[in-house]
């Protein structure tokens, strides 16, 4: 755990969230600011800055988000009318949280394009 990172905070219950599902290794919780009707962010509970530093070490992690993701989208009501995935990676994508987190959007008709 990372003290001065917001997701590893989250991850270790210091602080709240509105959480949709959790295991030992990942959690899944709700956007504070969603932009769709539902909007789930997955973390890994181990801190990986971004899917920048993904490699042979860690990628265990990454797929087991993945085996967990249609999970988590049941859970969050959206897994017969379909999601987005997405992961936000440094600066040009506007990563705002250098913790790594897939993006869950659903709920609602998405927009054709993604950027
Ligand atoms: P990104 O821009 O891809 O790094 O996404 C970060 C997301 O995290 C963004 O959609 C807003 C969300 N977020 C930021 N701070 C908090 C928080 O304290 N709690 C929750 N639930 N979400 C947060």
């Amino acid at each position: 755990m990372q003290e001065n990172c917001l997701f590893c905070r989250i991850a270790a219950g210091e602080l709240p969230s509105n959480k949709v599902y959790e295991d030992e290794k990942i959690l899944a919780f709700r956007d504070i600011q969603p932009q769709a009707p539902v909007h789930v962010l997955v973390i890994p509970k181990a801190h990986i800055a971004s899917a920048n530093e993904i490699s042979h070490i860690n990628s265990g992690i990454v797929a087991y988000i993945f085996e967990n993701i249609p999970k988590i989208a049941r859970l969050a009501g959206i897994a017969e009318s379909g999601y987005r995935i997405i992961s936000n990676c440094g600066e040009d994508a506007c990563q705002s949280v250098p913790h790594l987190h897939f993006h869950i959007l659903g709920g609602g008709k998405l927009a054709e394009k993604m950027a």
